[in-house]
C-alpha cells in the first residue's frame, strides 16, 4: 500500500505523519475507514533535540521583545533527522508516493544566487546542513512572532491605499488582510531598508513552507495561495502577486519571489540527496507546501462551510472554511486561500500555549495541577480578568507587552490559571465576530486540545459543542492528505475533498463536550466584562468599572 507523508515545520518542533490509503475499486472510488490508517507520527522538539542552534522555544533570544527570528538551518537539520525517526518507527520510506508539508506562516528565508545549484550538488554522505551553510543571504529568518515592522506596515498601507486610507482597507481588499507586523511583505521591506546590500544579494525569498519544499525537491518550490495570502503581497481574488503591493514593499521584488501556484502543484520528484541518504523512492513526488493553518483546515476535515476550528498551539488560532472571500477590511482578521482552492477566515493570538505555560510555571505547577486549578475555581472567576499579553499581542493589536490583572491577586495561582484560559477563550469569541458565523460546533486541535478542562471553558464561552480529534497533529495530517490529493490529481483523477479526508479527519464522536446552559448568561456577562478590560487597557477605565459592578451584582450571591 502506498504511503503519503505530511511534515509540519512549526515554531517549536518539526513533526511528521505518515498515512496509508488504499484506493477504492477502480482506484478512484471512496475508500472505507478500514483501508485508511495513520502509519506513524514522529516529532523533533527543537529545544530538546537541537539546542546547538541557540533558540529558545524555537526562537533566537533578542533583547528587543518585538524581534523574533529563527535559524533556518535548524529547520533544515530537523528535516534531515525526521526520516531516520520514521524508519525507526517501521515506516518503509521507499513506499512513500508523495510528500507535502506545512510551515509556520509568514516567516521568510533569504537565499543567494546559486542556492538551487548547491542543493542539486549535495553529498548524501554528509548531513544536509553542511551542504547548505553558504546559501543564505540573511542568517536568520523573521517569523510570525515578530512585531517590529509597524513603520513598514503603515508605509505599505499608505502606498497602496493613499494617505486617507489610515486603516489599510485597500490593502485588505487586495490581499485579504490589512498590513500586519508579522506578515512577510512588511518584513521584507524592513530588511530592504536596514540592509540594502543584503537585499540586493538576495536572489530568492522563500516562505518557511516553500523553503522546506525547496530543500526536499532540490529546486525552487512554488508558493500556494494558502501561505501566499499571509504575505500582504498576493492578490487574493486572482491568486497572483499584486503589483501595487509589490511596488509598495521593495524594488525588484517580483523577480525574487517564487510564483504562486495551486495547492496541489507537484514541485518535482524528491531530490537525489533524500533518495540516497534516506531511502525515499526517486519517483516520490514533492507537493507544494502550505501554511500550518491551511493544512490544519484539511487535517480537521473543514472542506465545507458551517463549522470552525480552534487550534491551541504555540499560537492560538480560530479558523473556518469560506467558499468565497469576505474580507475584514479594517479589522483584525485574515482571509487566506484554502488548499481546496476556496478560502478560509482566520484570527491569530500570539499569547497561546506560551502564555498558558508561563502561568503554569509561575505557580510551579505541572499540567495536572493546572487542571486541578481549573476544577477548583468557579466559572467567571468572580469577575477576575487577566489580559494574557506576555508578549506583544496580534489580536487585539498590542505592541507593548504586559499582563494586566483586574480584580485578581497575582499570588492566587488557581484563579490566575482559570483567568488565563477564560481570557483567551473570551478574546477568541469577541474577535471572531466579524466572520459572521453562528458557531454551533467547534473542532479543537493543537497540543492543548487534549485538555478537556480547557475545552469545557471553550464550549461554555462560545456556547458551542466541542470535539477532539484522534490525530493531534492536524497540520501534518492535513499535509499528508494534501499529498494524497495531489498525487491522485497528478494521476489524472478528480478526487473529491470529502473523500480525501474521510476516515482520517473525523472528530471523535464520544469526545463531545457540550456547553453548560447554567453558565450561558454568566459567560455573556463575562465576555462583556473582558471586552471592557481590553478597552480599559486601551484607556477606558470607567466603563470597565461599571461592567464589573454589573457582573458582580448579577452573578455573585
Ligand atoms: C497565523 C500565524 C500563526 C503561525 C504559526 O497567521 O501567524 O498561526 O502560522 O503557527
Amino acid at each position: 500500500m502506498p504511503h503519503y507523508l505530511g511534515i509540519d515545520s512549526s515554531t517549536q518542533s518539526l513533526s511528521a505523519v505518515a498515512i496509508d490509503v488504499e484506493p477504492g475499486p477502480g482506484g478512484a472510488g471512496p475508500a472505507g475507514p478500514a483501508r485508511r490508517r495513520v502509519v506513524a507520527e514522529a516529532s523533533i522538539n527543537f529545544d530538546q533535540e537541537l539546542p546547538q542552534y541557540g533558540a529558545r522555544n524555537g526562537v533566537l533570544p533578542n533583547p528587543d521583545p518585538k524581534v523574533a527570528h529563527s535559524p533556518p538551518l535548524l529547520w533544515a537539520d530537523a528535516l534531515d533527522r525526521i526520516f531516520p525517526k520514521l524508519k525507526e518507527l517501521g515506516v518503509d520510506l521507499s513506499r512513500v508516493r508523495a510528500i507535502a508539508g506545512s510551515g509556520q506562516q509568514h516567516g521568510s528565508v533569504y537565499l543567494k544566487k546559486g542556492a538551487a545549484e548547491a542543493l542539486a550538488r549535495l553529498d548524501p554522505a554528509r548531513p544536509l546542513v553542511e551542504g547548505i551553510r553558504g546559501i543564505f543571504s540573511r542568517a536568520s529568518s523573521p517569523i510570525w512572532m515578530d512585531s517590529s515592522t509597524t513603520r513598514e506596515c503603515r508605509e505599505i498601507e499608505a502606498s497602496v491605499g493613499g494617505s486617507g486610507d489610515a486603516e489599510g482597507r485597500a490593502l485588505a481588499k487586495l490581499t485579504g488582510s490589512r498590513a500586519f507586523e508579522r506578515f512577510t511583505g512588511p518584513q521584507i521591506r524592513k530588511f530592504y531598508r536596514e540592509s540594502p546590500g543584503g537585499y540586493a544579494e538576495t536572489d530568492r525569498i522563500h516562505l518557511v513552507s516553500s523553503f522546506m519544499a525547496t530543500l526536499l525537491s532540490g529546486t525552487h518550490a512554488t508558493i500556494d495561495p494558502g501561505d501566499g495570502a499571509g504575505m500582504n503581497l498576493m492578490d487574493l481574488a486572482r491568486k497572483t502577486w499584486a503589483k501595487a503591493a509589490l511596488d509598495a514593499t521593495a524594488p525588484g521584488l517580483e523577480a525574487k519571489l517564487p510564483p504562486v501556484r495551486e495547492s496541489w502543484t507537484v514541485v518535482g520528484p524528491v531530490s537525489s540527496y533524500f533518495v540516497k541518504r534516506h531511502g525515499l523512492s526517486k519517483d516520490a513526488r514533492v507537493v507544494v507546501w502550505s501554511g500550518d493553518n491551511p493544512c490544519s483546515l484539511i487535517g480537521v476535515g473543514l472542506v465545507k462551510p458551517g463549522r470552525i476550528a480552534i487550534s491551541l498551539g504555540t499560537s492560538d488560532t480560530l479558523f473556518g472554511f469560506m467558499p468565497a472571500p469576505v474580507v475584514d477590511e479594517a479589522g483584525e482578521g485574515h482571509v487566506f486561500g484554502a488548499p481546496t482552492g476556496h478560502y478560509m477566515s482566520l484570527i491569530c493570538f500570539k499569547n497561546g500555549s506560551l502564555a498558558r505555560e508561563k502561568v503554569r510555571d509561575a505557580y510551579q505547577m505541572g499540567w495536572r495541577e493546572f487542571d486541578e486549578a481549573l476544577r477548583a475555581t468557579r466559572p467567571g472567576n468572580g469577575g477576575a480578568v487577566l489580559l494574557p499579553w506576555f508578549d506583544p499581542e496580534i489580536t487585539p493589536n498590542v505592541l507593548e507587552p504586559g499582563v494586566r490583572r483586574y480584580a485578581l491577586d497575582a499570588r492566587d495561582g488557581p484563579r490566575n490559571v482559570r483567568a488565563v484560559v477564560e481570557g483567551q477563550m473570551a478574546a477568541m469569541f469577541l474577535h471572531s465576530k466579524w466572520m459572521g458565523v453562528k458557531t454551533e460546533t467547534i473542532y479543537a486541535t493543537g497540543g492543548a486540545a487534549a485538555n478537556r478542562e480547557i475545552l469545557q471553558i471553550m464550549a461554555d464561552i462560545h456556547g458551542a459543542e466541542v470535539y477532539q480529534f484522534p490525530v493531534g497533529k492536524s497540520a501534518a495530517l492535513g499535509a499528508a492528505l494534501r499529498a494524497h490529493h495531489a498525487d491522485r490529481k497528478a494521476g489524472g483523477q478528480e478526487p473529491a475533498w470529502d473523500d480525501v479526508v474521510a476516515g482520517f479527519a473525523e472528530p471523535i464522536r464520544e469526545s463531545r463536550i457540550a456547553p453548560r446552559p447554567q453558565y450561558a448568561a454568566l459567560y455573556r456577562d463575562f465576555v462583556d466584562l473582558y471586552r471592557t478590560c481590553e478597552d480599559h487597557a486601551r484607556h477606558r477605565a470607567t466603563e470597565r468599572a461599571r461592567a464589573l459592578e454589573e457582573f458582580r451584582k448579577r452573578n455573585e450571591s
